[in-house]
């Protein structure tokens, strides 16, 4: 068991969730600011003004990631810094187009490799308020196609970018539950819009036609002089059928992941969605037009994977609700013969289950013709904590978090026995996240950091077992060339 010595391993954020500095140096409002405004949507109440003060806090990021000794950074640009408004007719912020410039610089100073995501759902609040945001199949493409430009035209250091992060949640939980911004849901108790049977659809839909725009724009008008790679980040759980005697229980496992993943790979792989999901769906699902298609197919360089957990899956039978995002399936925590997936953690949606990442990386290889892979993030949260986090006498036991830190020996190994004897071609794993931060509707009550921030002390950090482990655990597996 092995990975081979360029494997980039590092650790991943996103700029909602530790920038704070909400106001400063013109940034205009995300629809995450608007969403957390709204009672009763964040978990305490709380807001992400300050979050981790990472945008005031870069050196002290970077110093961190260094003594870590990650090879790689993953995080996200804030769309509003670089253009308050959003739009392609809409003034572009030099100050915080800055701010990234030299962040970039700093990091290929302390010998750090940037992966630049450019949407982790921070979506400009104006485009949301002007024409609808994701959900315009016209403007928002072009839109974003022009942000894409303005940023890899600043930026030509950078040699890895990631367009979206995560589609599935922009779509699903922002149209369809409603559970993240901008809220949309047919359900009238949380939102007084939405139309949960068809927008989480048209949302995924266009957000795949924009990553098809900027990486056009990028293999264009980039790619030949500043020789980076660019591709999506796809989020997506490990299944195991409930009854594994039982093949719509099996069939049910393998639709659970085309829903999820195959409904933006099979698009980006093959131009066209999965059969299951058009079956079930009609025409609630859109359809390319011959120009959206061929902007869309063979639009990866490699393959994002964000991986953290696994169900078993149970058919359901019957008319699926027209509202169904799963494929007509439930997913649960535990098999017919009675085995557990995986212990509690403090999230409801997560519990490890590293043999199910080896098995998703392999099932996505075979899928998609082994491309190249990184796992732009994979971590846990502990189950309370924030409890250890808000009494200084359990600082130790905080800092020593053995469950986290068994996490990341247990899906490494899992991804390196993946590469080494599956024959699957991951590049890079970056673990979530390099330090506690904004968890979205569950605020700060979540933590994924593997450094400790004390929110409560003016944002200190501190690494956590988990973090000052990595590099032994990366050197360890890197055959020494
Ligand atoms: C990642 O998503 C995000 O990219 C990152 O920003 C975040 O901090 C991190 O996870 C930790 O949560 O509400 O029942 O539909 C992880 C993938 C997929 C996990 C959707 C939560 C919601 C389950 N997420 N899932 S449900």
């Amino acid at each position: 068991m092995s990975l081979p010595a360029d494997f980039q391993w590092g650790f991943a954020t996103a700029a909602f969730q530790i920038e704070g500095a909400t106001e400063a140096d013109g940034r205009g409002p995300s629809i995450w600011d608007t969403f957390c405004k709204i009672p009763g949507k964040i978990a305490g109440g709380v807001d992400a003004n300050t979050a981790c003060d990472s945008y005031n806090r870069g050196a002290d990021d970077i110093a961190l990631l260094k003594r870590l000794g990650s090879k790689c950074y993953r995080f996200s640009l804030s769309w509003s810094r670089i253009i308050p408004l959003g739009g392609r007719n809409d003034p572009v912020n030099q100050k915080g187009l800055d701010h990234y410039i030299q962040f970039v610089d700093d990091l290929l100073e302390a010998g750090i490799e940037p992966f630049i995501t450019l949407y982790h759902w921070d979506l400009p609040d104006e485009l949301d308020k002007r024409y609808g945001g994701l959900l315009n199949r016209t403007e928002f493409p072009l839109d974003f196609e022009n942000y894409a430009r303005v940023v890899f035209k600043a930026i030509p250091k950078c040699k890895n970018w990631i367009t979206f992060n995560e589609p599935w949640c922009s779509s699903v939980l922002g149209y369809n539950s409603g559970y993240f911004a901008p809220g949309h849901t047919s359900d009238r108790t949380k939102s007084p819009v939405g139309d949960s049977t068809r927008e989480q659809w048209i949302v995924g839909h266009n957000c795949l036609v924009a990553h098809g725009r900027a990486v056009k724009v990028y293999r264009d008008e980039f790619k030949p002089t500043d020789k980076g790679q660019i591709g999506i980040t796809l989020n997506g759980d490990g299944t195991y059928p409930w009854d594994p005697e039982d093949p719509a229980d099996v069939e049910a496992a393998n639709r659970k992941i085309e829903f999820a993943i195959s409904w933006f790979a099979d698009p980006i792989y093959f131009g066209k969605y999965p059969d299951s999901m058009r079956k079930q769906l009609g025409d609630r699902l859109p359809t390319f037009t011959e120009e959206e298609r061929s902007l869309v197919q063979g639009s990866n360089d490699f393959y994002g994977m964000n991986h953290y957990t696994a169900n078993y899956v149970k058919h359901k039978t019957g008319t699926p609700p027209e509202d169904d995002i799963l494929g007509n399936l439930e997913c649960l925590f535990y098999s017919k013969s009675g085995e557990c997936i995986g212990e509690e953690t403090q999230s409801f949606w997560l519990r490890p289950n590293a043999q199910a990442f080896r098995d998703l990386i392999n099932w996505l290889s075979k899928r998609y013709d082994y491309p190249d892979i990184y796992v732009t993030e994979s971590g846990t949260s502990i189950k309370d904590e924030d409890k250890l986090a808000n009494d200084p006498k359990d600082k130790e036991k905080l800092l020593n978090d053995t469950f986290r830190a068994d996490y990341f020996k247990n899906y490494v190994n899992a991804m390196a026995k993946a590469v080494s004897e599956d024959g699957c071609k991951v590049k890079g794993y970056m673990a979530w996240s390099l330090m506690d931060n904004f968890e979205w509707a569950e605020g700060y009550e979540t933590r994924f950091g593997c450094t400790f921030v004390d929110y409560n002390n003016g944002q200190t950090r501190e690494p956590k077992l988990s973090a000052t482990q990595m590099k032994g655990l990366f050197d360890g597996l890197m055959k020494k060339n």
